[in-house]
């Protein structure tokens, strides 16, 4: 079904950390309207699409997006409006090209994100599919993704002195996403109470993880097994897995990556790493080192990429171009896939066909500022992943994801596990 743009709109709304984003709106001409909220990150990769901020000090430090709001509104509706698209790759593509540039920095990949999601999901509402379907590719089953909850927060997300940024729950072995749901709340309230009783602060980190001042990894992971088992939980990945995402790009400086007090090689970090999925049920570490430090990505995953899944986040940056790359030097055996970190649904969907091909797996994920929009646990679904992480249990915009996949198993009987 072709389609046919008869208006589009956006506004400047807020982030979950009170940073200025865009919701875009549009309707086709059958009068079929979708609404898309657009992500934004903290820990970023240096060579994502361009986030198009004003600069404009009198407002919000200059984060305002009134620029790319215009532009939407502007040059990309009279783009659309009134012309007829095959599908939404060749609309992609034209606002692409309307761009003009490699990282989407003239309309911004803000704007650029915001109308392929709109778009994509009036789309999937005209031809009257959810949107998960909408959203998935020939021949690929759907399937429930194995949620990663993130309950302890640290790095950029977090004012703790706690240098890995992310520490998941992974309920690997629940028998369906609503029970491994349910695994990650009761997770996250069993923690809760650990953290208070050992007399640590329960507030929490910008993607709702507890933030307590611990400053080694391994002791966080000791409280976190603790959790699981405390929870009535088995820990490892036949019951509820631990998955990392240190953002090692965060704490590597001067070429030494440096952790709670220490200061590592690529190769002390890689022993580091080691000798943590010895001790700990640790399934997947995402980002263990630095975007720059190639070659160390390559050892990291030939040394330890039969144990555990290497996940290239701001390595890759769901770039099609640089996951090729990465996929023929053999420097992760995994991919994060965030929809704004290269600018458009198609080249997303892309990026998670050359992994695919190449039997990598991937993780679907939001931003750290993150909306109230649900769209990533629809492409998760629709992609048949397997794999999504959203944050913690908790805190409205990391809930909405979680929901919306309940949502769908209640109407939908799918498979649910990693793919
Ligand atoms: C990450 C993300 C999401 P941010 O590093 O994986 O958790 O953080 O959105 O800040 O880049
Ligand atoms: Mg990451």
């Amino acid at each position: 079904m072709p389609l046919q743009v008869a208006t589009l709109d956006a506004v400047e709304i807020l982030d979950s950390r009170a940073r200025p984003t865009l919701a875009v709106t549009v309707t086709l001409v059958d009068g079929t309207s979708a609404r898309a909220g657009v992500p934004s990150g903290a820990s970023t990769g240096s060579r994502e699409a361009h986030e198009l901020r004003d600069g404009d000090p009198s407002r919000f430090s200059g984060q305002g997006v009134r620029t790319a709001v215009a532009n939407v509104k502007g040059e990309i509706a009279k783009l659309l409006v009134g012309r007829s698209f095959a599908d939404l790759a060749e609309l992609d593509r034209a606002v692409i090209d309307l761009d003009g540039t490699e990282t989407k920095s003239r309309l911004g990949a803000n704007a650029i994100v915001g109308v392929s999601m709109a778009v994509a999901r009036a789309g999937a509402q005209a031809a009257g599919e959810p949107l998960w379907r909408g959203l998935g590719p020939e021949g690929v089953a759907p399937r429930l993704p194995v949620p990663h909850f993130n309950v302890v927060n640290g790095g950029v997300h977090a004012a703790n002195n706690l240098d890995f940024q992310e520490f998941m729950i992974a309920p690997i072995g629940a028998p369906t996403l609503t029970e491994a749901v349910r695994a990650g709340a009761e997770i996250y309230a069993a923690l809760r109470r650990l953290l208070a009783d050992k007399g640590f602060a329960t507030g929490l980190g910008d993607e709702g993880g507890f933030a307590p001042e611990i400053d080694r990894p391994e002791d966080v992971l000791g409280v976190l097994v603790a959790a699981i088992t405390g929870a009535g939980y088995t820990p490892g990945r036949e019951g509820v897995a631990i998955a990392l995402d240190p953002a090692a790009s965060e704490f590597y400086r001067d070429g030494r990556y440096h952790v709670a007090g220490e200061a590592l090689s690529s190769d002390e970090m890689i022993n580091r790493y080691e000798g943590i999925i010895t001790d700990f049920p640790v399934w997947s570490i995402e980002d263990g080192l630095a975007e720059g430090d190639w070659d160390g990505w390559g050892r990291l995953t030939t040394r330890l990429g039969e144990r555990v899944q290497i996940v290239g986040d701001d390595l890759l940056v769901t770039n099609p171009t640089i996951i090729a790359e990465a996929i023929s030097a053999g420097a992760a055996n995994a991919a994060l896939i965030k929809l704004n970190q290269i600018g458009s649904v198609t080249e997303t969907l892309e990026a998670m066909r050359l992994c695919r091909e190449a039997g990598w797996s991937q993780m679907v994920s939001h931003r750290s500022g993150e909306t109230e929009d649900s769209f990533i646990a629809d492409l998760a679904v629709g992609t048949g992943c397997g794999q999504i992480k959203t944050g913690a249990p908790a805190r409205g915009e990391r809930v909405a994801k979680y929901n919306r996949l309940i949502e769908i198993e209640a109407g939908e009987a799918l498979p649910y596990g990693l793919a």
